[in-house]
């Protein structure tokens, strides 16, 4: 491909405005200092024309029976193409039409036949993904794309992952140093952008068969793994015995047992044991707590198959809580497998859990939200949550929460404020049904206290529960995927 054409076009596009620098918002919600959009060449014949034949030299292979440009802007760039190299092109609506024939691809094919896919610019390819997924499900054989600009954020990666060959007119650094060389923009634009890209170049892609790939490596949304596959996915043992044991015991339910007896607390483990994949505690509630509570706790967790989760919510440094968790009264390492713990310290209170735990099978959880009314758990805070969650696979477990923070599969998300019959309480607490927990706010584990608890028979309506979000969870995983979303055409 002649350099100076390049050059030359690139200069045309920046006079269109075809590419801008500022503060820009993509599709995705990513903040941009520059914005590419070929959408005005439509005014521009001549350089849409030269954008055609550049993208045309560029194609990897010079066997291909059809063109198919990805919805808008790649269409008109694919009619030049076909007019100019007489090759019958397709077009693919982006939703089918609710009336006539309701076909999503227009044009005429056949199966095996070769597709070149067209498109003007990519971010995590997920726009050109979705076009060749409803071709090859046609029977074409799709394996190459070009491109005019490559953004570099991980969008060819993960097309390759897929199977799809991509070639790019050139990459943003290029079309940046042509822009820098002219005199267009600023060395203050040029590395800002150059910033941008070398801490932008993360993205994924989802497909139909609820995988994703994240820069060219398969990942599967947490949402639509099945516990059973997730047993062999996560990094920490105890995550993993969670897992087995929910999908044997077909429970995703974790009673909250806040009472405030001994007796009461063995009477409810016995009663509703048979339906919980753990049994959640406050033993600070408790007015006669005792290493034998403790060893009769241990006892029904081994006949009923469930695990132990203390509610400390740990939140101090890490010296702290190191010896809050390993001594005390109440000895929390010795018993409980998982332990929720706050954010809010930082790495310390990790360590600090750890270097208590010294070796022990243990967990924690890390409080990302709350579902109490005025929670000060801000987005960030959620983040930093994520982060740290990611830093430790190997003692966080996962989080609390009431959203989908996360959607690595190897993360259990806890949720609790569940209830069929309240709204809250008087002080504050908000619940959720069962199902929205599971389906609307992405929980892996529901939290439920009174509503069980105080219900007339525990037994039976923590059955009821049980079924409840079992069955929201089974129709979670059976869920198509929301349609993936990139910037594009
Ligand atoms: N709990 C919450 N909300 C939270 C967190 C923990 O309710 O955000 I973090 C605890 C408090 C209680 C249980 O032990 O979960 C919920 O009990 P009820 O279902 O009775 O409201």
């Amino acid at each position: 491909m002649d350099e100076a054409f390049v050059e030359q076009c690139v200069l045309d596009l920046y006079k269109i405005e075809a590419i801008k620098f500022g503060s820009f918002t993509l599709k995705s919600g990513m903040q941009s200092p520059f914005y590419f959009d070929l959408r005005t060449v439509v005014s521009h014949p001549k350089i849409m024309e030269t954008v055609a034949k550049l993208l045309w030299a560029a194609r990897p292979s010079s066997t291909y029976d059809l063109v198919c440009g990805v919805a808008y802007t790649g269409l008109p760039i694919a009619a030049i193409m076909s007019l100019r190299e007489d090759i019958p092109m397709l077009i693919r609506r982006k939703e089918t039409k609710g009336y006539g024939t309701k076909k999503l691809v227009e044009g005429s094919y056949t199966k095996g036949q070769r597709c070149l896919m067209v498109e003007d610019v990519i971010v995590s390819g997920s726009s050109v993904y979705e076009t060749v997924e409803t071709l090859r499900e046609l029977g074409l054989e799709v394996k190459d794309a070009v491109v005019f600009l490559d953004r570099q954020q991980g969008g060819a990666a993960n097309l390759n992952a897929t199977g799809i060959n991509v070639v790019s007119v050139l990459g943003i650094i290029k079309l940046m140093s042509i822009l820098y060389k002219h005199g267009c923009i600023t060395s203050e634009v040029l590395e800002s952008v150059k910033e941008f890209v070398s801490t932008h170049n993360e993205t994924s892609i989802k497909t139909k068969d609820k995988a994703s790939y994240k820069n060219g490596v398969l990942v599967k949304d947490r949402k639509h793994c099945t516990y059973e596959s997730r047993v062999t996915t996560t990094d920490h043992p105890l995550a993993s015995t969670l897992f087995e044991l929910m999908s044997t015991k077909k429970t995703n339910l974790c009673v909250a047992a806040d009472v405030t007896t001994s007796q009461e607390l063995l009477a409810l483990a016995d009663k509703v044991g048979a339906h919980i994949c753990l049994l959640k505690t406050h033993v600070d509630i408790l007015q006669d707590f005792s290493q034998d509570t403790i060893d009769k706790l241990k006892a029904l967790a081994e006949k009923h198959n469930f695990l132990l989760f203390e509610d400390r919510k740990f939140g101090d440094i890490g010296n702290t809580v190191a010896q809050q968790y390993g001594g005390g009264s109440h000895n929390i390492v010795e018993w409980a497998h998982l332990v929720t713990a706050h954010g809010l310290p930082g790495d310390g209170i990790i360590k600090g859990l750890m270097s208590a735990a010294n070796g022990r099978t243990r967990g924690c959880v890390l409080v990302a939200q709350m579902s109490s009314e005025g929670t000060l758990t801000s987005q960030e805070y959620v983040q930093g949550c994520t982060k740290m969650a990611e830093k430790h696979t190997y003692f966080v477990v996962g989080m609390v929460s009431q959203s989908n923070v996360s959607s690595d599969p190897r993360f259990i998300l806890f949720t609790p404020g569940v209830q069929l019959k309240k709204a809250g309480d008087t002080l504050g607490q908000q619940y959720v049904t069962p199902k929205a927990a599971v389906l609307e706010r992405g929980a892996d584990v529901i939290i439920v206290g009174r509503g069980i608890t105080q219900a007339e028979d525990p037994a039976a309506a923590a059955l009821i529960y049980k079924e409840e979000g079992y069955a929201a969870y089974l129709e979670r995983i059976e869920q198509k995927l929301e349609n993936p979303s990139a910037v594009g055409s």
